[in-house]
């Protein structure tokens, strides 16, 4: 194997008008991912953020890059600082950027340099409501997600908050990428059932890449 990432039998599957799923993509990286999440994570710790409507939101994030997502009482943006700490978000370690842009890459997309890492902790409950992603400034680059740990319940809607959500499994090492007319479809997680997995323990771990400046 020449490199962590170039899997020669990672099957690509369409799973809609600009989305590839990668499953186990990111199988062989992942105990690597998860020793630089925990170096993310003693700088910027998970925390639960808030909705701008006051709502505890059940998924505890947190972010790496030249830019982290953050919601609160004002609103949902990318901020360069993390407002937990007042210090720049972690640099993104260049194993995560090197995935990403492999992923994208193996989907279509070419030249995907993501700025942005959203990195999403589910316990069992967890769960995060049908949206859309609309922060970013540029809808042409796709979105990369990698799960790791727990199995999830992906709800993949359509273009309006009323179509009725597709359900797709995905287990960890999945990557999906999410480009073309799925880059801002509606998407959501059930709640996640419990159980206990090898990599994570009792949770799921998503990271999503994004260009988000
Ligand atoms: C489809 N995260 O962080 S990843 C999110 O598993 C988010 O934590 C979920 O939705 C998670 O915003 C789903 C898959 C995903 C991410 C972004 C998308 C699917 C997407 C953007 C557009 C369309
Ligand atoms: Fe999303």
């Amino acid at each position: 194997m020449d490199s962590l990432f170039d899997d020669e039998a990672a099957a690509r599957e369409a799973i809609a008008e600009g989305a590839t799923l990668l499953r186990g993509f990111a199988t062989e990286a992942a105990p690597r991912l998860m020793s630089d999440l925990a170096k993310v994570v003693e700088a910027a710790p998970f925390r639960h953020m808030v909705t701008p409507g006051g709502f505890r939101m059940s998924v505890a994030m947190t972010n790496c890059g030249q830019a982290g997502w953050v919601s609160d009482a004002k609103g949902y943006r990318y901020d360069a600082d993390d407002p937990m700490t007042g210090l720049a978000w972690p640099a993104m370690p260049v194993p995560f950027r090197q995935l990403a842009a492999v992923a994208a890459k193996e989907a279509g997309y070419e030249g995907f340099d993501a700025d942005a890492c959203l990195i999403n902790r589910y316990e069992p409950g967890a769960r995060l409501t049908l949206h859309q992603d609309r922060n970013e400034r540029d809808y042409s680059a796709p979105i990369v997600s990698v799960s790791l740990g727990l199995p999830a319940v992906f709800l993949f809607g359509g273009a309006s908050r009323k179509d009725r959500p597709r359900r797709m499994r995905l287990e960890s090492g999945d990557i999906v990428v999410w480009g073309g007319a799925a880059r801002l479809a509606y998407h959501g997680i059930a709640s996640l059932k419990d159980g206990e997995h090898p990599l994570t323990g009792r949770c799921r771990i998503n990271l999503t890449f994004r260009k988000a400046l």
